[in-house]
């Protein structure tokens, strides 16, 4: 079980990792041929800010051994001044400066934006992997989504949306440990009655529908949606996880060639399909490419020590 949990959460890292810098080739690329020809000419595969965050979600978990939201909210800070460059969404960097200058935590900052909304963007779901690696099937699970979420997003939707990508990673993770394989249809169902939402429950009933009607992923893409906002991209990042849960590949390029915002609809599904399948089942060429692949490979056993099955 040591060794399932420590591949699990390498698998969730690096599949987070690779989707995200596969989905952001795949903007430009959109045909799977066309996408595996500039795979190949990459002599390195770069990841944006959905991994340096998710990057940073984890040392935050091994170092403090949960969510302590100050300290997380420092760390995901000093990636971004380290590398700027990722292509953050707006919100993240307002609220890092804004609580430098001040005297708000993180949380009182984040609660500030969109007028006074809180962010529903998918910048809390596509980083919240390691939550569900680190908590699995624990009841724990679901206020730590909570609190990592609530560092930069506090509208009900961007939390709702970060607990229920949590809570699908946690599942893939936990089955992945005891060795058992997954039902997509009951995984959708009961991803479904967690959220606490009526939006995102009603988007993972839709998942779990189309599924089982068996309905092409172009039409689920423009029913559930593929966007920046949380309840329009992360139910379509389950539901290409849950399609194909024995292929990573498969499951990526469902994500990921349907258009939106295809770098993180790869973190997402990567992060699920990389715990559930464990990190050999990875494309090694791929793999192999991944920027600071031998970090994020010791940052998920790490993380598998930290808490341990
Ligand atoms: O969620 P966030 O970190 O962005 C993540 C995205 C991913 O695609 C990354 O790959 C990166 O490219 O950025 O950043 P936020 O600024 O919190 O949210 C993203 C966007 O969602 C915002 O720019 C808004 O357009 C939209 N948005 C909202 N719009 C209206 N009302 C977020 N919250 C609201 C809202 O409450
Ligand atoms: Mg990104
Ligand atoms: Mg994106």
């Amino acid at each position: 079980p040591r060794d399932r949990l420590s591949s699990s959460a390498a698998g969730a890292l690096l599949g987070c990792a690779l989707g995200d810098a596969i989905g952001e080739l795949a903007f430009s690329h959109a045909a799977e041929e066309e996408l595996a020809n500039a795979i190949s000419a990459q002599p390195k595969l770069i990841y944006t800010d959905d991994t340096a965050m998710t990057i940073a979600l984890a040392e935050s978990l091994i170092e403090e051994g949960g969510i302590d939201q100050q300290r997380l909210g420092q760390r995901l800070a000093d990636h971004f001044a380290e590398e700027p460059w990722r292509g953050y969404g707006p919100g993240p960097p307002k609220i890092f400066r804004k609580a430098r200058n001040s005297n708000l935590t993180f949380t009182q900052v984040a609660r500030d934006l969109y007028n006074g909304e809180g962010s529903l963007g998918n910048g809390a779901a596509m980083r919240v992997g390691p939550v569900g690696v680190a908590y699995r099937d624990r009841p724990e699970l679901w206020d730590a989504a909570h609190a990592s979420a609530e560092v930069t997003h506090a509208h009900p939707i961007g939390r709702d949306g970060a607990a229920v990508q949590a809570l699908a990673v946690g599942v893939a993770t936990a089955h992945a440990l005891h060795g058992r394989r997954l039902d997509p249809l009951v995984t959708a169902e009961s991803l479904a009655s967690a959220a606490e939402t009526n939006l995102i429950r009603e988007k993972m009933e839709a998942v779990a529908r189309l599924l089982a009607e068996g309905a092409p992923p172009p039409k689920v893409a423009d029913t559930v949606g593929r966007s920046i906002a949380v309840h329009e991209s992360m139910p379509f990042a389950i539901y290409a996880f849950l399609k194909t849960p024995q292929s990573f590949q498969e499951s990526l390029h469902c994500a990921i060639l349907n258009g939106g915002d295809v770098d993180t609809l790869g973190a997402m599904t990567g992060a699920i399909s990389g715990a559930y399948l464990g990190i050999d089942a990875l494309p090694i060429g791929c793999r192999i490419k991944v920027e600071n692949g031998a970090y994020l490979e010791t940052l998920g056993k790490r993380l598998a020590e930290a808490f341990p099955a």
